[in-house]
């Protein structure tokens, strides 16, 4: 079959604060418009529909990785840092990346965890239930994370707060060159550094997971630079993830009273809330794939070396595939979303980030009796990420 269909144009700007800001109408429209759109202002192919991003996803001969998964085409153009050896790598690369680092994050290892997290939530929850009002997002959401994520890996306690700022960097770089991505890479030079330095075995306590990583890869035939590279995937992937996930659960929750009080009557649905949070405002928004051959798509060629551009969250409320999608509904069942991605390249590190938003949620509903609003909510515009800057609320 020849392409004869003609591909529905798109003047939107995926990237633009007004988009970021706000992106649900756009999603519709993207998703209404057909099951693949061109974007004219980047010349890429989107998707947003459900079915067609898990087609995509779970295609990763057709739609590779090792161009990377921004906007920039690393077989034109130099990448901004060295490539992930997991994210930004296909088959047979990938899967050996993956394998050092599914033999570290093991049920055991995550179950290990679970008795501390929870503990840490525990005690976050009581001191902020003292205060009464607080910023969910610096006192909660980053406080947590930065708490108990980096223990894990085993870094020092000074100079977690480059954190942050590196994570910015990684899922702003994702996007275009525009004013999120310029701002973020502004200064990074001191925070790159640390983050190199503190992927080395040396600068890791030997009894956390970054530790493990250094044997596990040195198992698979890595090489210490290399074993390091495996490390980042951690400190990229790790913290601004799960920092927003969990601000916008709590978001959803102070905004869905009803909710708020299905999970108060019933802590055990602190992972479902989690799990609906994650399709409802999806923390990671986009990733583009490179196509490999031509592909041919509901009638469509899309040549070979072209970037595609997967809307995550799109996806997550797409009505061809849920029910009510635009209502956060803690019995719905949210699993199969592909709010951590789907395929060999789905979230490696998502039962951490479950026992992460177990733990916070769980220790909220066992605490805490009213969570409302104490002011306006700010978003955090990100070229990937959906997320709160601020978000003040008062607890009882
Ligand atoms: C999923 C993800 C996001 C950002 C960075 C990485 C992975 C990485 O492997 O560096």
């Amino acid at each position: 079959m020849t392409a004869t269909a003609v591909v529905p144009h798109s003047d939107l700007d995926p990237f633009s604060d007004a988009f970021l800001d706000d992106p649900y109408d756009a999603h519709r429209a993207l998703r209404d418009a057909g099951p693949v759109v061109y974007l004219d202002h980047y010349r890429v192919w989107a998707f947003a529909r459900f079915a067609q991003v898990r087609a995509v996803l779970t295609d990763p001969a057709t739609f590779c990785s090792s161009a990377g998964v921004g906007l920039t085409d690393f077989r034109k153009e130099t990448p901004w840092r060295a490539p992930s050896l997991l994210l930004e790598a296909d088959q047979p690369e990938h899967t050996r990346a993956r394998h050092a680092i599914t033999k570290v994050l093991t049920p055991k290892v995550v179950r290990r965890f679970r008795d501390t997290f929870t503990q840490a939530a525990e005690v976050l929850v009581g001191k902020l239930l003292d205060r009464g009002t607080f910023d969910v997002v610096a006192d909660l959401a980053e406080a947590f994370p930065l708490q108990v994520f980096p223990d894990a890996v085993g870094l020092p306690p000074d100079g977690r707060e480059n954190l942050l700022p590196y994570g910015s960097m990684v899922f702003n770089g994702f996007g275009p060159r525009n004013h999120l991505f310029e701002e973020a890479m502004a200064g990074g030079v001191a925070v790159r550094d640390w983050i190199m330095a503190h992927c080395e075995a040396d600068a890791l306590s030997p009894d956390g997971v970054g530790a493990l990583i250094h044997q596990a890869a040195a198992e698979e035939g890595y090489e210490p630079g290399e074993r390091a590279l495996l490390v980042r995937s951690f400190l990229s992937a790790g913290v601004d993830t799960t920092v927003h996930g969990l601000g916008n659960a709590v978001f959803c929750l102070a905004t869905h009273q009803d909710q708020w009080q299905a999970l108060r009557a019933d802590p055990s649905l602190a992972r479902a809330a989690f799990e609906e949070t994650i399709r409802f405002e999806s923390p990671v928004q986009t990733f583009f794939r490179t196509t490999t051959v031509d592909v041919q798509i509901a009638g469509v060629t899309l040549p070979a070396g072209e970037k595609v551009l997967t809307f995550l969250g799109a996806a997550n409320r797409d009505p061809r595939e849920w029910e009510n999608p635009d209502e956060f509904d803690l019995s719905r069942r949210a699993a199969g979303h592909v709010g951590f991605g789907a395929g060999t390249h789905a979230c490696v590190g998502q039962m951490l980030a479950r026992l992460e938003g177990e733990a916070l949620l769980g220790a909220l509903a066992r605490q805490v009796e009213t969570l409302e609003l104490a002011g306006p909510p700010v978003r955090q515009l990100s070229n990937t990420l959906r997320g709160l800057q601020t978000l003040p609320v008062r607890v009882g």
